[in-house]
Formats: C-alpha cells, structure tokens, sequence
C-alpha cells in the first residue's frame, strides 16, 4: 500500500520526521511520583539541552489525575517538545498533553490492560482532543512495577522469537509503534537479541526501554534496530548522563542502515 488513508498526528508525525532525520529518537520518561513538578521543569529543561526529543509523563502508580496535570503543565512551562502521556490506567488521561500512546499491554493477563481501560478512556481521549498513538505494549521481566500493577505475564528474554510474534501482531492489527519495555529501573535492559529478532519481523518503528543507564546500552539497543529510545530512571538521578545517551545513539544510528525506511517508504 502507497498512501496512507488517514493523516499522521502532529507529534507522531514529528516523530517519525525525527526518526527520518537523526536515525533514532530519544525520549525522557517523567514520573510524576517521583519528582515533584518544579523539578520536572528543571529536568526537562535539562533534558532539551541534552538532546532529547520528547517527553512522556506516566507511572504505574499514578493514581491522581491532577499529579499528571501538575507534571505536564510544568514540562510544558518551560520546553515546546512534545508531551506524550504513558498511562497506566484511566486515571493517567490529562487534558494538557499532546498525545497519548493509546497502548495496549498484550501480554497482561487482565482484559481491562489488554482493552479495558482503553473503551473507558475513549472518550476522554476525543473530549480531550489528545493526539491518540496507538502502540503495542509488550513486557519482559518480572521483578517491576508495570510487570506486577499491568499483571503481565512477563516475555521471557531468551525467546525473541515470542517477542518477535507478538510484536507482528500489534503490527497486524494496525498498531503503529511496538514499546519492548523491560519496565522502569530494571537491572538490565531488553537484550539486542531480542531488538534484532523483532527488527527482522517488524516494519513498524521500535520503541525500548528500562534499564537503560549507559551510551553503550543506548548504542546497542540501536545497532539491533532500535528506533525510540526511553529513559526515565537514569534522567532522574543524573541529568548529565542524557549527553553521554543522546551522542552514542546518534553515532550508532549513523552506523547502521536507517531501520525506519521500510515505514517511510512504504507508508503503513
Ligand atoms: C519505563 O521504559 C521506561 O517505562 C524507562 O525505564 O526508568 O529504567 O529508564 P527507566
């Protein structure tokens, strides 16, 4: 297919127009349990300086409305990126933001994660006129709070080929970004293997994160087709840190082929 039968959002088209010209995006996960809002705004700013390209706003334990309100209003005080809302429930729709990745979390064992919330939130969404960016959710490892609050039944790492089904399917069924979430401040991030394996099946753009504290895990998850790189635990104790992720990222998305073409080219 050629053209595309609706028309991209203003930030997912500024996304993938990122993705087009840099080769990777990188996006600041804000939690707003844990930094309170006039800190965002000092991180965010941070965080623009340090190359980032975007923000997403969200936790699995955000039960308040008004703390998403709060966060984003602040991000939004100081930084004109995009703001896109990471919800973990219905709770998590703010009116403020930009977007929303309207997820679903495929491998949760519960209907309201998989498309539960997702029919309640609908017309929050629409009210709201929140840009809606449908993403396939999946979840590795057990020991997080996404894995536990979501009740996912946590992919195992050394079966990407498990991965590499599920993320087809969220292709299949039209979902446009597919998130391999190791869930946030995991020991370890998503092992390129498994990246790789769902590159080879995937045409959609990639999103990976947790776990991610170095330019060298920034730089591999890219190598192994990466497209959307996520950090959240690593900006919060160390904003510095961004540069080092930001400039091995950019290095490493200029070694490789832009995994991106087939979408760009292809449309969806
Ligand atoms: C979590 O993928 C994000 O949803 C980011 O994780 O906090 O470990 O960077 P970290």
């Amino acid at each position: 297919m050629k053209t595309l039968s609706f028309r991209l959002g203003k930030t997912e088209s500024y996304l993938i127009n990122r993705l087009r010209e840099k080769g990777f995006v990188h996006l600041t996960l804000f939690d707003p349990e844990v930094k309170d809002a006039s800190s965002l705004a000092e991180l965010a700013e941070k965080s623009e300086e340090m190359g980032t390209d975007g923000f997403m706003v969200g936790g699995s334990t955000v039960y308040f409305r008004e703390m998403m309100d709060e966060a984003i209003r602040a991000i939004k005080s100081v930084s004109n990126l995009p703001v896109i809302i990471f919800p973990s429930n219905i709770t998590s729709v703010s009116p403020h933001a930009d977007a929303i990745f309207y997820m679903s979390l495929l491998n949760s064992l519960e209907w309201w994660f998989i498309l539960g919330a997702q029919i309640h939130g609908a017309l929050m969404v629409k009210e709201y006129r929140l840009e809606p960016i449908p993403v396939g959710y999946v979840v590795f490892k057990g020991e997080t709070s996404v894995a536990a609050v979501g009740r996912a039944f946590p992919l195992p790492e050394s079966k990407p080929n498990l991965a590499a089904s599920y993320a087809l399917a969220a292709q299949l069924l039209g979902m446009r970004l597919i998130y391999l979430e190791a869930g946030s401040g995991a020991e370890s991030p998503i092992p390129p293997d498994v990246i790789r394996t769902v590159r080879r099946v995937v045409d959609i753009p990639i999103i990976v994160g947790g776990g991610i504290k170095s330019g060298q895990s920034a730089a591999e998850a890219i190598l192994a087709g990466a497209d959307i790189i996520v950090t959240g635990t690593l900006v919060e104790q160390d904003p510095q840190k961004l540069a080092e992720i930001t400039d091995y990222s950019r290095r490493a998305a200029r070694e490789r082929e832009p995994a991106i073409s087939r979408y760009i080219d292809e449309g969806l």
